[in-house]
């Protein structure tokens, strides 16, 4: 065969292999045996082998995983990925139904009734028809790119199918769905694990997280993973309702799970709910209920959010599995804020796919209202990734007297008085910074996701450096040394620099999640964005009065009274001060002209920067900015730092602008962030 028939053999082996893909995958009705698709399969891969210039990267043979990478780079989600308000009775979906109903004075409204898949959110980015990005949720405005393992995940098109002429899809397009792991793989992935000495996966979740994490595609192309798609974000592009967005996904070859369904009103929810309960047993994957969304965009537009998740779409829950086991202590933690929290120490217990060992008691009262006692048989109940709790005794099992639990006198971290608010359920050690406990729980959350986000900085270190009192105060984390860190248990050379370079990357917050870290009691992540929309400095938040922070949305008094308290403390103000004595500088929420200048721009940092290269990237994406790996067409700008190599030689080839460092900083303030 010479080059020009094989091209065109080639061609019409990956249309037909793309077409069987979408009747197994899509339509769920394969027309071919398994064998004579391998065949096919076959027959193109050695066609590759003889013809390497034919080989693209939409090629069906190139879904075997690329080469491992070194971390997953982070993605920003251009609209946040939504969580959705949970149900767990018939009465919460017709409370649910009549906020719709008022909400949009209507006295009918059509739903989209979808399984609930118990697997990993994915975002997936189709340009010019192919795949070109894939991310996880991550936190909803973060997420990581996981491309290269998506790619390698045949339920997902490389390339999408043109549809009816009059409906192709548009040049940039978002579907978000879920990566799940079929029962039947979920079992024989676990069979050979067993067989060959391999650790199992506990369940179908955690196989599918598990997997779409690996930095080694090659080991996610050996998992059996699926994926449903459930929203189509198309811009002018979109339909009228959202069972039209499906349908165009599933014309334009992405799997739509077929249970889907649109229903009306209250009533047949409730249906679709019961029916999924009886058949959840037959279902070849896990779901942990159902979902609904209201039809109509226009009518989901109307109904907009609440906090992150929207008012248009809710999720019934499957009951919570409970399982009894022995209630072997209760341990009192201290919170951040100096709440004490009853901890039940159980018996080891597998409920809902993984072994519980502690259980949440609430508070006090709550012990005292279902008569809790050490030694009794407890009721655990574990509903979908909620904590597990403790709901009742089993009181013919009790043995003998049993004392009663009492909360104790002195904090059993510090030993300082415990107090409880007149009218609060709430103990609280009155320790404040001066115990270890408050103190520990203040800098982890400092450091958490939703907050500076700071990798490596987790709870056995933290513990170290507060017992040790090398740090007090989330300020001291930017004092600390190379020479500190190093010899600290579990500390090596490298996760010391890594973390020394995740702090350093921490200096240019964006305002809203620097106030957050801050842990000022009742100020959540959506507060203190609203803090610093409405105020724009930290400044200007410290100066504001009561009756000047009740004007912010979501603000209520209590609110405004613990920010004023916070800013009146000297203390914190200390701490502020110290913070920006240490090279921390916050970003404003949005660029200055109240959007973010580098939306849209791709960049590709290379070569040695000055600044560590994570808070370049930081940077950058505070102004809007994709930072990226590597450079191809997409890129806008490479920055280059010294001794820049291949990436810049590329960029060159490809004729795409570059910026040296020192032009990078003019940008920066010209753009108005301060270094
Ligand atoms: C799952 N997990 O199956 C959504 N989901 O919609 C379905 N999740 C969702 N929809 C908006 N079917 C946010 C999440």
């Amino acid at each position: 065969m010479n080059r020009s028939e094989a091209e065109v053999r080639v061609g019409q082996l990956r249309a037909q292999i793309e077409r069987h893909d979408y009747q197994y995958y899509v339509l769920d009705e394969p027309t071919i045996p398994d064998a004579e698709y391998d065949h096919l399969m076959r027959e193109l891969q050695a066609l590759e082998r003889a013809f390497p210039e034919l080989v693209t990267s939409e090629s069906p043979t190139q879904r075997v995983g690329g080469e491992p990478l070194e971390g997953f780079t982070e993605v920003r989600h251009r609209t946040p990925m939504l969580s959705l308000a949970n149900a767990f009775s018939a009465e919460e979906i017709e409370q649910f139904h009549d906020r719709v109903i008022r909400g949009l004075e209507v006295e009918h409204v059509d739903y989209v009734a979808e399984p609930k898949l118990d697997g990993v959110a994915i975002a997936l980015h189709y340009r010019d028809g192919r795949l070109q990005q894939a991310a996880t949720r991550g936190d909803g405005n973060t997420g990581e790119d996981v491309t290269s393992n998506a790619r390698t995940i045949a339920a997902i098109p490389l390339r999408l199918k043109n549809g009816d002429a009059d409906r192709s899809w548009p040049a940039r397009l978002e579907v978000r769905g879920e990566v799940y792991m079929p029962l039947a793989g979920f079992e024989a992935y676990n069979e050979l694990a067993r067989r060959e000495g391999r650790k199992e996966f506990v369940n179908p979740r955690n196989a599918a997280a598990g997997s779409l994490r690996q930095l080694d595609p090659r080991l996610t192309a050996q998992r059996p993973l699926a994926f449903y798609a459930y929203a189509l974000l198309a811009g002018d592009a979109m339909p009228p309702s959202h069972y039209e967005a499906l349908r165009l996904l599933q014309e334009w070859g992405l799997p739509v799970n077929p249970e889907v369904r649109r229903v009306r009103d209250a009533a047949s929810c409730l249906g679709f709910y019961e029916d999924m309960a009886a058949r959840r047993a037959e279902l070849p994957y896990d779901i942990d209920g159902v979902v609904f969304k209201v039809d109509r965009l226009e009518q989901q537009e109307t109904l907009g959010f609440v906090s992150r998740a929207p008012r248009w779409a809710i999720a019934q829950k499957f009951p919570a599995q409970e399982v009894v086991t022995h209630l072997l202590g209760v341990d009192v933690q201290v919170g951040r804020t100096g709440a004490l929290t009853p901890v039940a120490r159980l018996e080891p217990v597998f409920v809902g796919g993984v072994t519980v060992t502690n259980a949440t008691l609430h508070n006090l009262d709550e012990i005292h209202r279902k008569d809790v006692r050490v030694g009794d048989w407890v009721v655990v109940r574990r509903a979908g990734d909620v904590i597990p709790e403790v709901v009742s005794v089993v009181p013919e099992r009790r043995e003998g007297e049993l004392p009663e639990f009492e909360m104790p006198a002195a904090c059993p971290v510090c030993g300082s008085a415990v107090e409880r608010v007149e009218g609060e359920a709430v103990f609280r050690c009155t320790g404040g910074l001066f115990c270890p406990a408050q103190r520990i729980r203040s800098i982890l959350h400092f450091a958490s996701r939703k907050a500076l986000d700071i990798e490596g900085l987790g709870e056995k270190l933290v513990v170290q450096l507060v017992e040790t009192g090398m740090v007090h105060s989330v300020a001291d984390l930017y004092r600390l040394e190379r020479d500190d860190l190093v010899g600290l248990e579990r500390m090596g050379e490298k996760s010391t620099d890594n973390l020394l370079a995740q702090l350093e990357r921490s200096k240019t917050p964006v305002l809203d999640r620097l106030l957050y870290a801050l842990g000022i009691r009742e100020v959540g992540e959506v507060t203190a964005t609203a803090l610093a929309r409405h105020f724009g400095t930290l400044e200007a938040i410290g100066a504001a009065g009561e009756e000047d922070l009740v004007d912010v949305p979501d603000v209520g008094p209590v609110v405004a009274s613990h920010v004023h308290a916070f800013f009146q403390e000297s203390h914190n103000l200390e701490i502020l001060e110290q913070l920006q004595d240490a090279g921390l500088r916050w970003q404003p929420l949005e660029g200055p002209e109240g959007e973010q200048p580098l939306a849209d721009q791709t960049w590709v940092l290379t070569g040695a920067l000055g600044m560590p290269r994570a808070r370049a990237k930081n940077l950058l994406e505070a102004l809007g900015a994709r930072v990226t790996g590597s450079v191809s067409a997409r890129t806008t700008v490479v920055l280059a730092g010294a001794e820049a190599g291949s990436k810049l030689r590329k960029a060159e080839k490809l004729g795409i602008d570059i910026l040296d460092e020192d032009a990078f900083l003019e940008l920066l303030e010209q753009h108005g962030v301060s270094l």
